[in-house]
């Protein structure tokens, strides 16, 4: 099964694709627009854009933990770390995980994949956010996540 997202945003533009392959699921593809270096990327638990990326909620957390790194036994559902964009302002998204899914109660179509404008800093940063965004700023684009051609 594979899914698509179209993050749309002012500057920051981007493609992605999810696949589910196994227990695991690669994420791949491109997000043009950035400034050069990290910037938190996760799945928010709405699918909803009407009031643009600030509908679309918090963090994944079905199982009600806190914000972590992509590594951490204890994170959201939807946290896949940071995306890092090069001098001309393009980040190549080449991540495998385990905790999202396509389909089941992790199932993550119809929700809302965010790249935002800060480093996610993985609940680590020892900011008042940390624990619950990684402090990771404004919503810079987003899209919902849609299911797509096999
Ligand atoms: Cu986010
Ligand atoms: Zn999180």
């Amino acid at each position: 099964m594979k899914a698509v997202c179209v993050l749309n945003g002012e500057a920051v533009k981007g493609t992605v694709y999810f696949e589910q392959l196994g227990d695991t699921v690669k994420v791949t593809g491109e997000v043009t627009g950035l400034d050069q270096g990290l910037h938190g990327f996760h799945i928010h638990e709405f699918g909803d854009n009407t009031n643009g990326c600030i509908s679309a909620g918090p963090h994944f957390n079905p199982l009600n933990q806190e914000h972590g790194a992509p590594t951490d036994g204890v994170r959201h559902i939807g946290d896949l770390g940071n995306v890092t964009a090069d001098g001309t302002g393009k980040a190549k998204v080449e991540i495998m995980d385990k905790k999202i899914q396509l389909n089941g109660q992790y199932s993550i179509i119809g929700r809302t994949l965010v790249v935002h404008a800060d480093p996610d800093d993985l609940g680590k940063g020892g900011h008042e956010l940390s624990k619950s965004t990684g402090n990771a700023g404004a919503r810079l684009a987003c899209g919902v996540v849609g299911i797509c051609k096999a």
